[in-house]
């Protein structure tokens, strides 16, 4: 099967097992410097720049080009993109998505709104992968795709949600909370694809017990989980060998959030995307 798998970058990850995998850049702004977030983005050096940074900031979506030009010349197109009430991303790509098939009849693009980011967008990633190698049937796949979505989630913990709030993401006032008392804020996607807190904790240890508790509440039970984090490893280490511990062979992964998901989850944040 000639098929193509293409993400935004809120995905975090720039390469896939599978060789016909693209993530197509958003980019973030101060008036200083424009950062696009591909394989060339110093992760890092732009976390550094915008801690010290006190001016306007903001992020892009990738335009309908943008789209079209991944889409490339592939037969089967399955494109990902970061939850549809948060971004533009989404309408871009179903925008695209209409040029290319009336452009080229025959050509399929299925866009899955992941009414999320980073980690779950991976897994569905990887879903659509599993079964694309198994030479599934183009029609069979989206059919899959809307059922797994059933059963992933994404929770999150936040040190700070000012780049949230000043980019209108989250309730100025919930921001304001979280950023003084040096508390942490875990939430999860909702089911239309906004945030939704669910905990404010005092210090880091309460929010990863809170994440376990969320977790198994929401159905948990050893499957795949995918915890990507901005500048803080030794939380997302803590949190697999907790888990580790009540789901001897769970299949977890640890990795950095990319450009987007770091301007947005900030310094200290996780993203944990699972399946129940
Ligand atoms: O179009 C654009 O400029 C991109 C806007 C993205 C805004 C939100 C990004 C959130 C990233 C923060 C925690 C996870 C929230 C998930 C809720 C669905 C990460």
């Amino acid at each position: 099967m000639n098929y193509k798998i293409v993400a935004d970058s809120s995905i975090d990850i720039l390469e896939m097992s599978v060789p016909a995998f693209q993530s197509v850049p958003l980019k973030i702004i101060t008036s200083q410097k424009e950062y696009v977030d591909d394989a060339s983005l110093d992760v890092g050096g732009m976390v550094a720049d915008l801690l010290l940074y006190k001016g306007k900031s903001s992020t892009a979506c990738p335009g309908v080009g943008d789209w079209l030009g991944a889409f490339d010349d592939a037969t089967y197109v399955f494109c990902i993109t970061i939850s549809g009430n948060l971004s533009g991303s989404y309408n871009a790509a179903m925008l695209a998505k209409h040029d290319y098939e009336e452009q080229f009849p025959g050509r399929r693009v299925y866009v899955v709104d992941s009414l999320s980011t980073g980690p779950e967008m991976r897994l569905i990633a990887e879903k659509i992968a599993e079964l694309a190698e198994k030479d599934t049937d183009f029609d069979e796949i989206c059919k899959q795709i809307e059922q797994y979505q059933k059963r992933t989630h994404l929770l999150f913990m936040l040190e700070s949600l000012k780049n949230l709030a000043n980019n209108g993401r989250v309730n100025a006032a919930v921001a304001k909370v979280i950023g003084l008392l040096g508390i942490r804020m875990v939430g999860k996607a909702s089911d239309v694809g906004t945030l939704q807190p669910l905990d404010k904790c005092r210090g880091e240890q309460n929010a990863l017990k809170a994440i376990i508790k969320h977790l198994t509440e929401l159905g948990y039970n050893g499957g795949k989980l995918c915890i990507a984090h901005c500048l803080n490893e030794a939380a997302a280490l803590q949190l697999k060998a907790q888990l580790l511990k009540q789901f001897l062979h769970a299949k977890i992964e640890i990795y950095k959030t990319g450009g987007l998901c770091s301007f947005y989850a900030e310094k200290g944040g996780m993203l944990i995307g699972f399946e129940a």
